[in-house]
């Protein structure tokens, strides 16, 4: 079995990081290994939510795996808790990644332009130096043009200003940039991508859905990091993600029990992994 590390917060509830990643990534048929960046109460959508600063245990964690001797296929990062977070997290890269090892971050810090609560304005500028050691990132609008120190496009942003944020992410150094949660022709929603070795842009859209919902960028990438692991492209894992995040989306916007915090992926687990097995 593939063994992934995970790296990013709980949110006790909140169905975002690890409460999505954990049971995906494992419904994949991939061993989910997890290093808590923070324990919150709830994520940070809503107010006077507990925090708990997980900084402390990383180098700990890291130093046991490491005379443990412990391998992985992929690392997979997302939501840090703070600042010092980000040199650890590369230390982790540094000590856990071989040649093979693929590396994902998804630099989860914003939305609609603004930072989520508790990041200090230079937060995107230091994600950026651990996006320089992913092979694939996966940022939407916000956290791409906070990380370039560009204006903010706005969530419909035009097709030519998201290949112009692509190709300013792409001197980040990763092989492949992904942009998430962008409007495509024809009334689509989905990702827009630029591969650096083929200097080809690629898209895929879904049907948009009118809801919009926290965590889904990690309900996005965790899919995309199990479809991965069970030796899809790196296009066709980013697409069977697009699919699952919509079907989840479709099922919470169906569902008169809908959480307005986070998506029903839970029902949608089954079309995932038909997805991944199938087609
Ligand atoms: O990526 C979503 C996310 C993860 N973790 C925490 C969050 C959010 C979104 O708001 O607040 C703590």
């Amino acid at each position: 079995m593939k063994r992934l590390m995970t790296i990013q917060d709980i949110s006790c509830i909140g169905k975002c990081s690890l409460t999505v990643a954990l049971p995906i990534i494992s419904a994949t048929g991939v061993e989910c290994a997890i290093v808590p960046t923070a324990v919150l109460s709830t994520h940070t959508q809503f107010s006077n939510f507990t925090f708990r600063d997980l900084t402390d245990d990383m180098e700990p964690i890291k130093k046991h795996w490491k005379d443990e001797e412990f391998k992985f296929d992929a690392i997979y990062t997302g939501y840090l808790g703070s600042e010092r977070q980000i040199q650890i997290v590369a230390d982790y890269f540094d000590t856990f990644a071989s040649a093979d090892t693929f590396k994902i971050v998804d630099p989860a810090m914003a939305d609609n332009g603004q930072l989520y609560a508790g990041f200090a304005e230079d937060f995107p500028q230091k994600m950026a130096t651990l996006c320089e050691k992913a092979d694939i990132i996966l940022p939407n609008i916000s956290e791409a043009s906070l990380m370039l120190g560009v204006p903010y496009p706005g969530e419909d942003a035009s097709i030519d200003e998201v290949k112009d944020l692509l190709l300013k992410l792409a001197e980040f150094g990763s092989k492949t940039v992904v942009i998430t949660g962008v409007e495509l022709p024809d009334g689509k929603f989905g990702f827009m991508g630029y591969d650096t070795e083929t200097k080809e842009f690629f898209s895929y859209g879904t049907e948009k859905v009118e809801c919009k919902s926290h965590g889904t960028g990690d309900v996005f990438a965790s899919a995309f990091a199990g479809a991965l692991m069970n030796d899809k492209s790196i296009e066709d894992a980013l697409k069977v993600a697009a699919d699952y995040t919509c079907a989840c989306i479709k099922d919470t916007f169906e569902d008169p029990d809908g959480v307005d915090y986070g998506v029903n992926y839970e029902y949608q687990i089954p079309y995932l992994i038909d997805r991944i097995k199938n087609a």
